[in-house]
């Protein structure tokens, strides 16, 4: 790995904001590919905290502050992430699903469709049905983004899909889901219109649903 991006990386693993800044302000410096700073320092580096924790090594809030650090980082990157005049390729409605209160991934998927030209209403984490229900019923058309980090509350995502069905809205509506614990075949069994992995290919199907709506 690159050093700068090896510093940026440790930097995140031991929560320390100022220097994940700054080794990010440095990437960005050395032209350094602002994809390559996010997925090889940054992501990775949250990667090793989840293995961390599941080794008993991390504890709460071991990640909660490297979690902190990555954010503060993100925000230099963002402008790098986003290009600009690009014309509204559609409306995203977004969130983390009730109970989970995980938001990076989530901010990282807004922040990638911002960038491909989608114009965003993030709704936060913890987002209840009729909070997704309520930001929908405005919209004649729109993508719905759900995202869930654990096991325990990915039956939310059903539970928002059946809302919206409920509110007479699913026609005007594509549901795509996604995070870590989610699969394709559980898209299907909840009744979603596509599933994405990661940021990138949630841009690849935001478009692909849009075409098809
Ligand atoms: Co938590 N946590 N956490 N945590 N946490 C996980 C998710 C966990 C896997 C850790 C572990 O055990 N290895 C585990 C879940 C186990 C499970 O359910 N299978 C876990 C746990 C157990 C918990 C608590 C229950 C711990 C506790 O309190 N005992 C608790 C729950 C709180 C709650 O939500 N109610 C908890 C709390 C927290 C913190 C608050 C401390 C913090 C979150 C801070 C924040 O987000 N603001 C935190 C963190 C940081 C993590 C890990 C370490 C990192 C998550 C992350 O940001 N990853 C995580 C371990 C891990 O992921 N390896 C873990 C980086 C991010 C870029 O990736 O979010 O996967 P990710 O997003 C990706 C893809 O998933 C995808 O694209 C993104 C970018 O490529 N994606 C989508 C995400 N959403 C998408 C939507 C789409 C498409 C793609 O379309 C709509």
């Amino acid at each position: 790995m690159n050093e700068t991006l090896k510093k940026l990386f440790d930097a995140i693993l031991e929560g320390d904001q100022r220097a994940a800044a700054a080794h990010v302000q440095a990437a960005i410096d050395a032209g350094i590919d602002p994809g390559e700073i996010l997925n090889d320092g940054m992501v990775a580096a949250m990667s090793e905290v989840g293995r961390l924790y599941e080794a008993g090594e991390f504890y709460v809030p071991e990640m909660l502050i490297a979690a902190r650090a990555m954010q503060a980082s993100m925000v230099l990157l963002k402008p790098k992430l986003i290009q600009s005049n690009v014309k509204s390729a559609g409306k995203v409605v977004i969130g983390t699903v009730k109970g989970d209160l995980h938001d990076i991934g989530k901010n990282l998927v807004a922040l990638m469709l911002e960038g491909a030209g989608f114009e965003i209403v993030d709704l936060g984490s913890d987002v209840t049905p009729d909070k997704f229900v309520e930001a929908i019923r405005s919209e004649k058309r729109c993508l719905v983004a759900l995202s869930a980090l654990l096991t325990t509350t990915m039956p939310s995502m059903k539970i928002i899909i059946d809302a919206i069905i409920a509110a007479g809205l699913r026609q005007n509506v594509k549901i795509m889901v996604g995070g870590a614990p989610v699969t394709e075949t559980f898209a299907q069994q909840v009744g979603a219109d596509g599933y994405a992995s990661d940021a990138s290919k949630a841009v690849t199907l935001a478009h692909q649903l849009i075409k098809a709506a």
